[in-house]
């Protein structure tokens, strides 16, 4: 076998940076010179070859991550292209699963970026090896016009302020990328990152000096590191290659006449020495573009660069009349843009079997044994074997066979290579896919083992346990066999027999097994590797139906191979019956519908607008008013309701979470399901998982408490937060929400006759804020107690019931809570006789459903009362707009209700940035509505950042003289955001709404004819026929047979004889 199959001279990377850098850009030049010659030199940064879908062409961005495998030097690079913009982010989350290290990329002119944020938290969370390349630089000197040292400072704090976020990914110290780019420093200035590199930080990642940041233009195909620079200077400057590259980088400074290297204090006073690399590496490539692109330019110097450096460049391209081609043709010749970007990969990246003994602890996390798992001892030790085949990248064909898929993609029929490893024609037909003419690949690398054409293999989901058997996980677990293996080339496929650890493959016969992702092995002892993180979730929400009724199962059948196509669309039938498809934002959806309409249903569907998801929360209020209450009877805050026949009475409380708190539970809720379901993970050089987690929900509590002015309230809080953290009996809803379902506080007991209903602390006891609870049942009590007692044990998971129903849809507009507590105590009284309980169960129905429901109405009923409020999405918005459309953009930001976090001028760029928030509901068709206003000049881009409560109280109706005077009487039309929300929201799902068509009906009737109300009027229905509308004196009345509330809108009116009428 050929040296480069060798692991050891394998590498897997990919390319990750802010839409629109120049990933793919680079990825030609990488192509061109190593790829086989499926590129022409020519042609590379214009072709942008991995975008080979057509959508991708037409909009110039690249919509999924693809790979290409390439030759250099005896080694075999597989390059995986990913996509920048913010709605394809789960594609850099399967392109960095499946590689080890990640080419970075940073646009030189525009600095870093949102995305660039997303990507090093992607690479960090993943356990890439990145490396940093700086993109663009001839943007610097041909459009900038940047002196050689103002683009050092720009390089300088480029550099500083990538590694700025690294180490803060390291150190945890940001939740998510919006943290860490509001975090950002504004306003520093270059000397100030210079007298920070002074103090030589070895903590740093990326450090030019060492050789892992490269200054590329991807465009012209020319980069170079700093070594290449050294090795030519060493000679001249008579120093070692070694000195000159750490001397290369930061404050240090060449003095020709003692020939020393000196640090900026040993600079002779009044000194106007430049900076080595400025003076060494910047000056000279400045001077060559000088030279060609002046009309004036020196052009013996282009032929001096030729001729001391040996380049061959054709006289045939010298002569071109276009200077731009000319410099092209000399500096690619020069520093050639692939040997900078691929040894420098070969030198700084792992080959996988490194890689993959310290990504171990990320792709296979060490696994807690519980105690009753230790008659199993065989499985865990072959799981063992496996694990540690992974870690060592054992290629051996004898050792177990593991591969990982990030995830599948379609590809059309007659895309697939029509002849087989051996030359023979295959029949390409994918089997259960009925007629459709799309083949599903699966995008995989191999860990361990040799996997080969037939082989049979176990396909693993990610909730697969070897140490369980029985039904339950045989869902898990399939067995399938690989019908062929393909090596990518973009969109080519080469076939091959087989592929060893290492090596990243397409590989066919899966479509049937696989929905998104999987792990594969030969054995079923082993453990499924860990889920991929994404950045956002699919969010924006679309209902679709086909234009022609008859054209239904086809569109069945597109949602399910369109749902397998694609890793991050959510298809599902909401509870109305629409199919509900959700993508990641607008570019996603847009191109999800046209695959939809072309390639998988092939017909016309009709869309609806957005649904918007919101929550719905309380108004916040002081915690000190709940430490009063003891005993949640007598209580004015609490809602009590009783079950129809009269037996069991629930108490509901409300508190409001903190914020962070709720923010916090949000976020953990993978890791909160997990710790629940009592399968703690252990990373393994990590604090374990359910500590940290305790730790932090402790910070977020303290975080509320440190807010109390008073010291001594703040002791106060302390307890009582102690006192409630150690009751969480669950979360909701889903039983992972940020809600939680909080014991009565232990001092209330059954009073009376009645039995209360005795929840136990289980989340508290899963988080370890409390230790196991003791059933402490001391008192022996009549048997008519105890059975009472026993009834009351059934009814918890009606108590559980009914709080998990209620926090999944709130009382506003059957949207999930958010941030609630509910104590909740129900206690139930015996039957009064024998023959009422044979009675009341025929009457009333199950008792333990009248429970549940009491419940629930109790929860919604207690948030009604304590001022509800709805919470929306917001979207982190990042734009960039040059000053003089600066008017504009604000105009359209004010229209979408957004806020403004921060404004800034580009330090060297005519582009000002601005942050803001723009809430979910008013996102749509922001970015398109912003570049129509601003000529194309601006663009924005949109990360979902947290939840808000909007602070409008919905059910607001001026009632005061003040407020009458500040928000009128409500005749003329008060904009109640909250309640037109809440209404929208309503009116989709079908509820009721309280909606006054006509508010005054007797102020604008003296406007209109008075008499004979209902006579000429004009009768409008609408297409279901449902609802039925009556139109008169330019005004639209609104008839509904199921809302009484509708009549109030013409109360003086004679509603019956209009109804005559009609
Ligand atoms: N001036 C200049 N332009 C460049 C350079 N590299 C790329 N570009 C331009 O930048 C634009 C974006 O390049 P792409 O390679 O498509 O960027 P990308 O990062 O792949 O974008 P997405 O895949 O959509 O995230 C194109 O117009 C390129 O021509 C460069 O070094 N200099
Ligand atoms: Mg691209």
């Amino acid at each position: 076998m050929a040296d480069s199959h060798d692991p050891k001279n394998i590498r897997n990377i990919c390319i990750l940076a802010h839409v629109d850098h120049g990933k793919t850009t680079l990825a030609d030049h990488l192509i061109a010179s190593s790829g086989g010659g499926v590129l022409h030199p020519k042609q590379a940064g214009r072709l942008r070859f991995m975008d080979y879908l057509d959508e991708e062409q037409r909009r110039a961005i690249t919509m999924k991550s693809s790979s290409i495998a390439l030759q250099y030097k005896n080694h075999s690079i597989n390059l995986i292209d990913s996509p920048g913009h913010m709605d394809f982010c789960s594609e850099v989350s399967t392109a960095s699963r499946l590689s080890d290290g990640g080419l970075v990329l940073v646009d030189a002119v525009e600095g870093v970026h949102i995305q660039t944020h997303a990507v090093l938290r992607q690479a960090w969370i993943e356990k890439l090896t990145p490396c940093l390349v700086l993109n663009k630089i001839d943007r610097l000197i041909v459009e900038l016009k940047l002196s050689p040292l103002e683009a050092y400072n720009r390089l300088l704090r480029i550099v500083h302020e990538v590694n700025g976020i690294v180490s803060a990914y390291k150190s945890e110290k940001y939740l998510s990328d919006v943290d860490s780019i509001l975090a950002r420093p504004v306003g520093e200035t270059g000397d100030e990152y210079q007298e920070l590199l002074d103090d030589d930080d070895e903590e740093d990642t990326f450090q030019p000096q060492k050789g892992n940041v490269v200054f590329v233009c991807a465009l012209d195909g020319w980069g170079f590191g700093i070594c290449e620079f050294a090795e030519f200077y060493a000679s001249k400057l008579g120093a070692s290659v070694a000195v000159l590259q750490k001397a290369f980088w930061g404050p240090r400074y060449f003095v020709p006449k003692t020939k020393r290297i000196v640090g900026k204090k040993g600079l002779p006073a009044g000194s106007k020495a430049r900076p080595m690399f400025v003076q060494f590496v910047l000056e000279p490539l400045w001077q060559v573009y000088e030279a060609a692109l002046d009309t004036n330019g020196d052009k013996t110097i282009l032929e001096k660069l030729i001729k001391s450096f040996n380049l061959s460049v054709p006289p045939r391209e010298l002569q071109n009349k276009d200077p731009k081609s000319v410099l092209q043709s000399v500096v690619s010749r020069w520093l050639p843009l692939s040997d900078a970007i691929l040894s420098m990969v070969i030198k700084h990246m792992p080959d996988p079997g490194t890689a993959q003994a310290f990504r171990l602890s990320r792709l296979l996390p060490k696994r807690e044994i519980l105690d009753d798992d230790v008659g199993k001892s065989d499985v865990i030790a072959e799981a063992e074997l496996v694990r540690k085949s992974v870690e060592a990248c054992d290629s051996r064909p004898e050792a177990p066979c593991v591969a990982f898929v990030s995830k599948m993609f379609a590809v059309p029929m007659k895309m697939l290579p029509q002849r087989d490893v051996n030359g023979g024609i295959v029949n390409n037909i994918e089997v259960g896919n009925g007629d459709s003419d799309e083949c599903f690949l699966a995008f995989a690398r191999i860990f361990s083992g040799v996997i080969h054409l037939g082989q049979k293999v176990f396909v693993l989901s990610a909730l697969y346990d070897p140490l369980k058997t029985g039904d339950s996980v045989q869902k898990h677990i399939q067995e399938a066999e690989l019908h062929s293996l393909y090596l990518m080339m973009g969109q080519g496929l080469t076939p091959v027999a087989s592929a060893r650890a290492g090596n990243i493959v397409a590989i066919r016969g899966l479509g049937q097994h696989i929905l998104k992702s999987a792990t594969l092995s030969s054995t079923k002892n082993c453990w499924p590797f860990s889920s991929m993180t994404f950045q956002v979730s699919p969010t924006l929400k679309v209902a679709i139906e086909p234009s022609d009724p008859v054209d239904m199962g086809a569109l069945m059948k597109g949602l399910r191979l369109l749902n397998r196509a694609d890793p991050f669309v959510e298809v599902s039938v909401s509870a109305r019956g629409e199919h509900v498809l959700a993508a990641a934002g607008e570019v996603h959806l847009e191109r999800c519908i046209k695959d939809l309409k072309e390639r998988f249903a092939k017909v016309n569907l009709e869309i609806s607008p957005p649904l918007v998801s919101f929550r719905e929360t309380i108004e916040g209020e002081s915690l000190n008013s709940f430490d009063k209450f003891k005993s949640l009877t007598g209580n004015s805050n609490v809602i009590e309701k009783t079950t129809p026949n009269g037996r069991c009475t629930v108490r509901v409380h409300i508190l409001k979470l903190p914020d962070a708190l709720t923010k916090l539970l949000d976020e953990s809720s993978d890791l909160l399901e997990d710790i629940i379901a009592g399968k703690a993970i252990r990373a393994q050089d990590d604090e374990h998982p359910v500590e940290s987690l305790r730790k932090r929900i402790w910070d977020a509590v303290e975080s509320e408490i440190s807010d109390t002015n008073a010291e001594k309230d703040k002791e106060k809080l302390k307890l009582l937060w102690e006192n409630l953290l150690k009751r969480i009996w669950a979360l909701g809803p889903r039983q992972i929400g940020p809600n939680m379902l909080l014991l009565p506080d232990s001092t209330t007991d059954d009073n009376g006759s009645s039995v209360l209903i005795k929840g136990s602390p289980y989340v508290s006891e899963r988080l370890g804020f409390v230790s196991s609870s003791e059933e402490s049942e001391t008192e022996t009590t009549s048997a008519e107690t105890r059975s009472l007692k026993e009834e009351a044990d059934s009814l918890r998971s009606s108590v559980l019931s009914g709080f998990q129903v209620a926090t999944g849809s709130g009382p506003l507009c059957d949207e999930p809570m958010w941030g609630l507590a509910f104590v909740i105590e129900a206690s139930i009284s015996p039957y009064d006789s024998e023959s009422e309980a044979v009675n009341q169960s025929d009457q009333y129905g199950v008792f333990s459903g009248q429970v549940m429901t009491a419940v629930k109405e109790a929860c919604k009923a207690g948030v009604l009362q304590k001022n509800p409020r709805i919470v929306e999405g917001m979207y982190f918005c990042e734009l960039n707009t040059p000053t003089e459309y600066l008017g504009p953009m604000y105009a359209v930001l004010a229209r979408r209700r957004a806020r403004i976090l921060k404004e800034e001028m580009q330090e060297g760029s005519p582009l000002f940035t601005v942050h803001a928030y723009v809430p979910v509901a008013e996102s749509f068709g922001f970015p398109d509505e912003l570049r129509r206003w601003t000529s194309g000049a601006s663009s924005a881009l949109l990360v979902l950042s947290h939840w808000e409560a909007l602070p409008e109280d919905p059910f607001f109706v001026p009632k005061t003289e003040e407020e009458k005077e500040e928000f009128g009487d409500g005749s003329s039309v008060l904009q109640n955001t909250a309640r037109k929300l809440i209404d929208g929201v309503r009116r989709r799902k079908g509820l009721a709404v309280e909606e006054k068509v006509v508010q005054f009906a007797t102020k604008q009737r003296t406007l209109a004819r008075k008499k004979h109300y209902w006579t000429n009027f004009t009768q409008v229905k609408t297409e279901n026929e449902q609802e039925l509308f009556i139109y008169q004196w330019g005004l639209l009345f609104r008839l509904n047979r199921l809302c009484v509330c509708r009549y109030e809108i013409v109360n003086d009116l004679d509603v019956t004889r209009c109804r005559d009428n009609i």
